[in-house]
């Protein structure tokens, strides 16, 4: 089959996801890759810090993803497809993180 045959859905999906790496502190949020195209990814999320952290991803006040508190030390990993281009908001929803300053922006562009 040619590429031009190919849906763009089943397109995105035959892609390799895109790995982002993501730092995780009290209290901050570091996106390593924060541009990305649209389709398959997979957040690293690593916690460099000395409490438990989760990862919330939003947009528009819904929740996409949510992964669960990563201890102090370990990574914790997030696979969720993006289709829609724009802004995503990397929330940490443990207590009063997010309004202390534990969150990011991710883009999704074409
Ligand atoms: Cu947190």
């Amino acid at each position: 089959m040619l590429a031009a045959d190919v849906p763009p859905a089943a397109a995105l999906a035959a892609r390799a996801p895109t790995a982002i790496g993501i730092g995780e502190r009290e209290f901050s949020i570091a996106v390593y890759r924060p541009r990305v195209r649209a389709g398959r990814l997979k957040l690293n999320v690593r916690n460099l810090g000395e409490d438990a952290h989760d990862l919330v991803v939003r947009r528009g006040g819904r929740t996409l993803a949510t992964l669960a508190p990563v201890k102090p030390g370990a990574t914790g990993v997030l696979r969720l497809t993006l289709r829609t281009h724009g802004r995503y908001q990397l929330v940490c929803t443990v207590a009063d993180h997010a309004a202390r300053g534990m969150h990011a922006t991710l883009r999704v562009v074409a």
